[in-house]
């Protein structure tokens, strides 16, 4: 069933982050979360508020900043409340348990007081989750996997995909998702219980010259059933209006989505 509303999906889940994130899609009629890769605080804040309005969930690679200090994190809390969206640090967790649970909640970042959404690889087996939901679960956080990559020649194989489903349905209390290409195909009865969100999603560009590789809202909405496009330099990268873009990928992400409901 891929013509199911995004509010009949959050009934799917026990998470409570998950169900946030179906409720904030559906009310403020966005499917965009912005990928905001840039390097200092004021434009990281400046570009936050401009695009709030129209997204659901803000992307954050927080290691990129140049001036990171716990202020950027009370401003952007301060942003999440006024626009309402979800925070989603990609930190893309890759090693073993022990380790990633202390990524995660301590060192400068304290991703785990913040960040409502956090990824990681499966590379390193089933630990690695059992280590950040030792920290998140009690938060109400949510995890991705990587089930898959946008970048060129990048080394997942249908069996890698495959096992990260597997370990997914392992841990379906935490695991609200995954980073993919599409709406990967599970099985009919758990179809609509997991969350993807697709990156490498461009309007006018094909390509970045260092191997991303990009499709367009339609494609990724319409066609490959995903639920949700990550934009970044598409929104921020071009020198045009940041808000008149996010207002571009926001509408295709949408109509792209009432074009699959009919
Ligand atoms: O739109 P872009 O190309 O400016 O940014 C895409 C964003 C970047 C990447 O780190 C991230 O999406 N990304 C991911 C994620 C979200 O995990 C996985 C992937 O396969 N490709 C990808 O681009 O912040």
């Amino acid at each position: 069933m891929t013509n199911v509303t995004y509010t009949e999906r959050a009934a799917n889940f026990n998470n409570k982050t998950a169900r946030k994130l179906f409720e904030i899609i559906e009310h403020k009629k966005t499917n965009l979360a912005l990928a905001l890769d840039v390097s200092t605080k004021q434009e990281f804040l400046d570009i936050a508020d401009k695009v709030g309005p129209y997204i659901c969930c803000l992307k954050t690679h927080i290691d990129i900043l140049i001036d990171f200090d716990n202020d950027l994190i009370e401003q952007l809390k301060k942003l999440q409340i006024k626009h309402d969206f979800l925070i989603f640090e990609d930190r893309k967790f890759a090693d073993i348990g022990n380790t990633v649970k202390n990524q995660y909640s301590q060192g400068i970042y304290r991703i785990a007081e913040w960040a409502d959404i956090i990824n990681a690889h499966c590379l390193p087996g089933e630990g690695i989750i059992n280590g950040l939901k030792e920290i998140g679960l009690s938060l109400n956080r949510g995890l991705l996997l990587l089930a898959e990559m946008s970048s060129k020649g990048n080394l997942i194989t249908r069996d890698y995909t495959n096992s990260t489903i597997e370990m997914a349905l392992n841990h379906k209390d935490f695991v609200i998702g995954f980073i993919a290409s599409r709406k990967i195909p599970i099985n009919n009865n758990i179809q609509n219980d997991f969350i993807f969100m697709t990156p490498g999603v461009g309007l006018s560009n094909k390509e970045d010259g260092l191997g991303q590789q990009y499709r367009t809202p339609r494609e990724v909405i319409t066609e490959s059933k995903s639920d949700i496009i990550i934009v970044g330099r598409g929104i921020y990268g071009s020198g045009k209006d940041v808000i008149t873009e996010a207002k571009r990928y926001r509408d295709a992400g949408w109509n792209a989505y009432l074009e699959r409901l009919k």
